[in-house]
């Protein structure tokens, strides 16, 4: 009997629509998502998970949260694309200006891979350079200019991380290893338009910089005339109701947002110095559109998120990661198994290796196939996470302790 997956795979590249979603680097066929409700997801087996992929992220109250349902629901009923302004996005704007103190200006696209490439257009209009910087292990989104890996020296020129993307594509990005300043110090021997960092990295796995490391990436950036651009994509309205730059007190350039910032919606921003996002058409030279750009819908469930969004709600959360991650460790420990549980504020990760990964290169080194075997483990105990070593754990207010002592439960078998 053909499978959802089978029909999909006829009809749709690996029947994914990201291949983020396969479970090519785990056990098993890709489950469809059914429905969601709060921490947990139910697929189109009928099988209940308690659900740590929320979206990659993006969902942060928890799925279907009424409050965000309800008001996209609202939106709809008033139509779709308008192809014009509407009040909800000056609306999500105001939000971002207030709670990110370096943004004058927001500028909404519709995903965190618009947001790269904007803010590298205006990045490289603002100085007259060319060279983007990134680090080994970040990821801006797929743009051609972004899907780079590390090339043969250590700063040197970047190498197309993926087919498709030509040479000249590439030619102008650098990608040097994260948390590593010497290298960073010498790509600068070169003009830089813009440095590209996630101030923690979530898409190696999680990696908290260490915070010299942030630091001399915003004051190198300003020695050389660079413009510096946190990618906060992930980490924007997650670990806080701002952003991890004002935690440590830096103020970029620029800044990307995603995920959060759109409810579960289709959404992403540029954002930064206004003498920089005014660089933009219509006032601008630099050009960037969309069809979809702040598309009401998006808007209002992001409106709808951040409103709902308290302080005591991020305490909340943080209680939540404690008790997640501190029980995952102590679950791993139990079991004997080789294991570092990493945590940043309200999301982490778990890597199957006997230390903190401090770059790519360590987290290409932990154990894949180990990772592969628990992924299958938990969700055969009702426990649901990204299908790669290389995303996060989110944990959402709707993760009660009953949810987090499941999911505790469940790994203690896991790990052993
Ligand atoms: P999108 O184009 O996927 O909206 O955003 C790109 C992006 C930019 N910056 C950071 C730090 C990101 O994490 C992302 C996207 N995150 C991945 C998951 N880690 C998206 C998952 C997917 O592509 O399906």
């Amino acid at each position: 009997m053909s499978t959802l997956f089978d029909r999909a795979k006829e009809l749709i590249p690996g029947g994914v629509s990201s291949p983020a979603r396969a479970f090519g680097a785990v056990e098993g066929d890709p489950i469809f998502a059914a429905r969601g409700e709060g921490a947990y997801l139910v697929d189109t087996d009928g099988t209940r998970y308690i659900d740590y992929v929320q979206g990659f992220g993006a969902v942060i109250l928890g799925h279907a949260d009424e409050r965000v349902t309800h008001a996209v629901i609202e939106a709809a009923g008033r139509g779709g694309a308008f192809g014009l302004s509407t009040e909800q996005e000056v609306r999500l704007a105001s939000l971002v200006v207030e709670r990110v103190p370096s943004v004058e200006r927001t500028r909404f696209v519709t995903s965190g891979t618009e947001a790269s490439m904007t803010a590298a257009r205006i990045a490289r209009a603002a100085t007259g350079r060319s060279i983007i910087l990134k680090f080994e292990g970040n990821y801006h989104g797929h743009s051609d200019a972004f899907l780079v890996k590390a090339g043969s020296g250590v700063a040197t020129f970047g190498i197309p991380m993926a087919a498709g993307v030509p040479e000249s594509s590439v030619a102008d990005t650098i990608v040097v290893p994260y948390n590593d300043v010497a290298a960073l110090d010498r790509a600068f021997e070169r003009e830089i338009a813009a440095v590209f960092i996630e101030p923690i990295a979530a898409n190696m796995g999680v990696i908290v910089p260490e915070r010299a490391f942030v630091d001399a990436v915003a004051s190198i950036a300003r020695a050389h005339d660079a413009l510096c651009v946190f990618d906060e994509v992930v980490t924007g309205f997650r670990i806080g109701s701002g952003a991890v730059q004002s935690g440590l007190g830096l103020t970029p350039d620029l800044t990307m947002f995603g995920k959060v910032l759109g409810g579960g919606l289709p959404v992403g921003a540029v954002g930064g110095r206004a003498d920089l996002m005014e660089l933009l058409a219509p006032i601008g030279p630099v050009y960037q559109a969309g069809t979809y750009a702040a598309h009401p819908h998006a808007m209002a469930a992001g409106v709808a998120a951040l409103e709902a969004l308290t302080p005591d709600d991020y305490a909340t959360l943080e209680a939540t990661a404690t008790k997640l991650f501190e029980g995952l460790a102590e679950a791993a420990k139990h079991a004997g198994a080789e294991v570092t549980v990493v945590r940043a504020g309200t999301f982490g990760c778990v890597f199957f290796s006997a230390d903190a990964p401090r770059n790519f290169d360590d987290a290409q080194k932990t154990d894949r196939a180990a990772f592969g075997r628990f992924h299958r483990a938990m969700r055969e105990r009702g426990v649901l996470i990204a299908p790669s070593p290389f995303e996060a754990w989110f944990p959402s207010l709707a993760h009660g302790d009953a949810e987090i002592e499941q999911t505790i439960a469940a790994a203690r078998e896991a790990f052993s």
